[in-house]
């Protein structure tokens, strides 16, 4: 590891203080906390601009990093690059991700605390391409051994399979992910990673059976499609063509630009086999997929009797062989509802509707859970199998965050609802870990200190979340009363539970303004992001995320190896009620905070640009908007105000000890009074450091790095002398 006391350097280059200054007006500050009018949103923007102009799409305050999308290609990833950042420190290179990665990493290995990397930012703002630069860091720039080779693999080819299955198309993202992840990194004692596991949360299943206007259904049916082998095709009974399929067509665009669905295949072929599929697995999932096709072109229609028929006997067979079950009883089952009373059991036929309806949650039912199994089967392929080198559970994980961003569109449902809530809780992370703790522990070492205001959301994380009258308890209740609850009921409920809430507001509650601008079947919350309307239509039926008993039955006879584990007989007998989606996914976060807590945080806020997903192209009110939520100016006050550093005393005195003939080799004192001693040694003045109850704060990084040098100088010094030592015994 090496410091290096210095002016801070602009963007890589060492520059004298004149032409510093030059170069500072055209590419602005490389961190936030140097701007001078630093509590001036004009200049925080002024300097965002500046930098982006440049291509210069990073900017520090302090350790968090603000990212903008550039929506273009920069020569700034090549493993030239990341040499660069190996081991050195923030200030003597230019802002970038890589320094984020290596930043953690190298906590990890000196601290030997468990890290994570927290990337947060609306839909389109960099999140996903971020998250795949800092894993493509680590597996160039960390050590390796042959069997590690596979794990580094391994690790970076989980990506292009998992973004296939869980990311689409949206008016947002051209590859917008419909998932959350959560990733370990594992290392060993070397530093080498050796391991992985992933964590998935909540995948928007409606789209397989629905998209809307210009969006698309996830990747891999038209990667199939487009680049599947004919023979393949012809096994799976597809053609070409996505048009022909009903699930395909609905946001009228199959096809787009950006994206190439053949190439695409190919990465993801590839990548299969790298994490462990062998031909029988591949083509056991791609069975699958094909399926979901087939279901979707399901059809339904009345008898002379008024009795619901399936029309479409071809789509039968087809998904019979393809799910290995008896078409006949898929049929029956997919227009029958199997209905026990008293003991008895009763096949009642089901309307159009019902029919529709029992076909879509089937589709969505197979999809979701053949990627929890996709992610399960990932998660063999990366676990470590090493032994006893590694001892988990000990220091040694990276923990990298990629969720949904926030994203607000003309139509919002519950999808739309859980993604923000998500995203709710991950601003309330960062301000726990940032902005609130940073002050608390101001107050708690008895720094003297001047708060800085900021908007704390958990008032809204509560009004989603609280038990009995949080919004998702009272979803809950109302799928507790089949037959007599709505949609509509839902609403009315959460109106007069809610209703002086101040981020909640429904057309019926609204003034004259509000109601204009609120359908009557909306509720609408004022979100830390912005302001979302979100129909209530389909909240109860996603929420309950039913599967017909009849159904569940014919997939757990399945043939095909991944449907059966899916599906699992115990299913059948448990008399537990299932979770709700929703109360699934908010004990699921609670339990990702808990993770996330438990670890040293990195912060990489990512901003997007524009809304028209173009290079060069810096909206200055759409980026204003993302710097007021995302807190940054706060950030900016909290940190300048602050302390660069911080350490407790026995652990500074520890390390700096050899500097101060007091010290070295031992103090056998207070901490405290050594530290004292250590820094008066090393001529610190008063306002350069502050002495709390447990900790010494130091003001600047300069100062600090200064006492590095000063300690690398030492040791060489005592090297050198041990080496004449040893040569003189010679
Ligand atoms: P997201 O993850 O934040 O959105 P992505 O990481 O998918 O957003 O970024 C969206 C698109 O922006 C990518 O597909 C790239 O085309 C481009 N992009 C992002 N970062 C870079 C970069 N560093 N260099 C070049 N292009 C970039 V969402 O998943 O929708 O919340 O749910
Ligand atoms: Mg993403």
């Amino acid at each position: 590891m090496k410091y290096r006391a210095a002016a801070p350097a602009i963007d890589g280059i060492r520059i004298t203080m004149e032409s510093a200054l030059t170069a500072r007006d055209r590419v602005g500050v490389q961190d936030f906390v140097l701007l001078e009018n630093y509590t001036s949103e004009a200049a925080f923007i002024e300097n965002l601009k500046k930098r982006f102009k440049e291509n210069l799409i990073y900017t520090y305050i302090g350790s968090v990093l603000v990212s903008v999308n550039p929506y273009k290609e920069l020569e700034i990833y090549s493993k030239q690059h990341m040499e660069r950042y190996r081991g050195v420190s923030f200030y003597e290179v230019s802002p970038h991700i890589y320094a984020t990665a290596d930043n953690s990493y190298r906590s990890l290995r000196t601290e030997r605390k468990d890290q994570c990397i927290l990337i947060s930012g609306e839909s389109g703002a960099g999140k996903t391409e971020a998250s795949k630069k800092i894993l493509q860091y680590y597996a160039v720039t960390c050590p390796a051994s042959d069997q590690v080779e596979t794990v580094k693999d391994r690790l970076l080819q989980s990506n292009p399979v998992l973004e296939s299955f869980g990311n689409a198309k949206t008016l947002r993202n051209d590859n917008s992910s419909r998932f959350g992840k959560y990733m370990d990194v594992q290392f060993d004692y070397k530093g080498a990673p050796v391991g992985g596991h992933i964590l998935n949360y909540l995948l928007e299943k409606s789209r397989v059976v629905h998209q809307n206007h210009g969006e698309r259904n996830f990747h891999i049916f038209y990667q199939l499609l487009e680049g599947g082998e004919e023979e393949l095709l012809r096994r799976l009974g597809l053609d070409k063509n996505a048009l022909n399929y009903q699930y395909l067509v609905k946001g009228q665009c199959a096809k787009v630009s950006s994206i190439n669905d053949k190439n695409e295949w190919k990465v993801v072929r590839k990548a299969l086999s790298i994490i462990n599929f062998n031909e029988d697995d591949v083509e056991e999932l791609l069975s699958i997929v094909a399926s979901v096709l087939h279901l979707g072109n399901v059809q339904f229609a009345t008898d002379e009797q008024g009795t619901v028929q399936v029309t479409t006997e071809n789509q039968i067979k087809y998904l019979g062989r393809l799910l290995s079950v008896e078409s006949t009883v898929l049929r029956e089952s997919l227009i029958h509802k199997k209905i026990v009373a008293k003991g008895e059991e009763l096949n009642s036929p089901l309307n159009l509707e019902q029919a529709a309806y029992a076909r879509d949650a089937l589709a969505k039912a197979i999809y979701g859970r053949t990627f929890s199994w996709l992610v399960s089967k990932i998660n063999k392929s990366l676990a470590y199998k090493g032994g006893d080198v590694l001892n988990l559970g000990s220091a040694s994980v990276i923990g990298l965050l990629d969720i949904y961003g926030f994203e607000v569109f003309q139509h919002n449902s519950f999808e739309q609802f859980c993604i923000n809530y998500c995203n709710e809780k991950l601003q309330q992370l960062f301000i726990e870990l940032t902005l609130k703790s940073e002050q608390d522990e101001y107050e708690s070492e008895g720094i003297a200190w001047e708060p800085v205001q900021y908007f704390n959301n958990k008032i809204i994380c509560d009004l989603v979340e609280e038990k009995f009258k949080g919004i998702i308890s009272i979803l809950d209740e109302e799928c507790l009363r089949p037959g007599e609850a709505t949609d509509m009921t839902f609403l009315e409920k959460l109106e007069t539970t809610v209703k002086n809430h101040p981020h909640f507001v429904t057309h019926k509650l609204g003034d004259q303004k509000t109601r204009k601008s609120l359908g009557r079947d909306e509720f609408r919350l004022q979100h830390y992001a912005g302001e979302v309307n979100y129909s209530v239509v389909g909240f109860l039926d996603k929420n309950n995320d039913l599967l017909f008993r009849n159904l569940k039955e014919v997939m757990c006879e399945s043939g095909n190896p991944i449907i059966h584990q899916c599906f699992d007989r115990s299913e059948l007998t448990d008399k537990k009620r299932p979770e709700t989606a929703a109360t699934q996914f908010k004990n699921s976060l609670s339990k990702l905070m808990e993770i996330l807590m438990s670890k040293e945080p990195s912060y990489v806020r990512c901003i997007k640009p524009n809304d028209a997903k173009q290079p060069a192209r810096f909206d200055e009110v759409l980026i204003r908007h993302q710097v007021k939520y995302l807190g940054l100016i706060e950030n900016v006050r909290v940190r300048r105000a602050g302390f660069a550093y911080r350490r407790k005393y026995d652990i500074f005195l520890q390390r700096y000890k050899p500097l101060c003939p007091e010290t070295w080799p031992n103090w056998n004192g207070r901490a405290q009074d050594g530290v004292l001693t250590l820094v008066k040694t090393l001529g610190y003045k008063p306002e350069e450091y502050k002495m709390g109850r447990t900790k010494i704060f130091i003001r600047f990084p300069k100062t600090l790095f200064a006492t590095e040098d000063a300690l690398e100088e030492r040791k060489q010094s005592i090297a050198t002398f041990l080496q004449s030592r040893w040569r003189g015994y010679n």
